[in-house]
Formats: structure tokens, C-alpha cells, sequence
């Protein structure tokens, strides 16, 4: 009986702690100016800190701009390839899915030659594991390496921290 409460607790931890432990933000270009002509989006990026997993928002009255996704070169001459289609919502949300240099452009008119509208970022990997807070027994080690391996890519502080925890419950109910 006591294996079955440990391991109904330990659910309920993992379903409790992992989601609101995930780390991912939303990056508003621009902040309050939004995407526009006219400001300066390598300052804005500068000191920012953009991950996978975190998301991009292009937010424009609709009409009025766009958003390409571009190579480095387009990036560089400000020309969006011509078979690809670009966001035009007005409210365009980018997930960084993968690490590396991202460009955006905005193809209308010349804002991008002339206006500046262009974006450039480098995303980093996701965080992976730092050094959990409590030493961990042989025991957490092992949970640790099966979270990891199990629950993948999430964020692997918190499944350091669901590992430690659970450990702990589990090593007290037994
Ligand atoms: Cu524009």
C-alpha cells in the first residue's frame, strides 16, 4: 500500500512541478514600439537572452508591416525570398525551436533598407542541468539520470528538483 501512495504522490508532483517550473518566454520585439520602422532592434536585442523554447512577438497594426523569416545574406540586402510567404497577422508569434542565428525582415515597402525593420538574433540551447541544491544520495543520482532520460528535453532543472523531491517522499513512505 505504501508503494502505491509513494507512486500516486510522485505523479502528482511531476504533473504539479514540472509545467510550472518551465522556464520559456515571450519576447514582445520591440517592446511597447512594437515592430516599426524606425527603431533600433539590434539594441533592442542586445542583452537579451533568447533560448529555444522561448517565442517571438511581432505585434504591427495588420497591413502595415510584415514578417519574413530570412538567411543571412537576404538578412544583409533586406530582400525576402521570393517563394516564401510571410506572417501578416499584426500579432505574429515565432517559437524558437532551434538554437542558432535567427533573421527576420519586414518586406514592405523599404522599411527594411531604409526603415531599419530587421532583426537579427543568436538563440541558445536550453538550459540544461546546474548543480541541484541538495546533495544527492546514489539513489537521487539514479532517479535524476531516469528523469532525464524519460521526461527528455523538459527543462532538466525542474526534473532535477521532481527527481530530489520524489526521492525524498519516496525514501520517507517506504
Ligand atoms: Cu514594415
Amino acid at each position: 500500500m505504501a508503494r502505491c501512495h509513494s507512486l500516486v504522490a510522485v505523479s502528482i508532483l511531476l504533473v504539479a512541478l514540472v509545467p510550472a517550473t518551465s522556464m520559456a518566454k515571450e519576447f514582445i520585439v520591440g517592446d511597447d514600439a512594437g515592430w516599426t520602422i524606425g527603431f533600433n532592434y539590434q539594441a533592442w536585442a542586445q542583452g537579451k537572452e533568447f533560448r529555444v523554447g522561448d517565442t517571438l512577438v511581432f505585434k504591427y497594426p495588420e497591413g502595415a508591416h510584415n514578417v519574413y523569416k530570412v538567411n543571412g545574406s537576404d538578412f544583409q540586402a533586406c530582400t525576402p525570398p521570393s517563394d516564401s510567404i510571410p506572417l501578416t497577422s499584426g500579432n505574429d508569434h515565432i517559437l524558437l525551436a532551434t538554437a542558432g542565428r535567427k533573421w527576420y525582415l519586414c518586406g514592405v515597402g523599404e522599411h527594411c533598407e531604409i526603415g531599419g525593420q530587421k532583426l537579427v538574433i543568436t538563440v541558445q540551447p536550453q538550459l540544461q542541468s546546474e548543480a541541484p541544491s541538495l546533495a544527492p544520495s546514489p539513489w537521487s543520482q539514479s532517479m535524476n539520470a531516469y528523469y532525464s532520460n524519460s521526461v527528455e528535453k523538459m527543462s532538466s532543472i525542474p526534473a532535477m528538483a521532481v527527481a530530489s523531491l520524489a526521492a525524498t517522499l519516496v525514501t520517507l513512505t517506504f
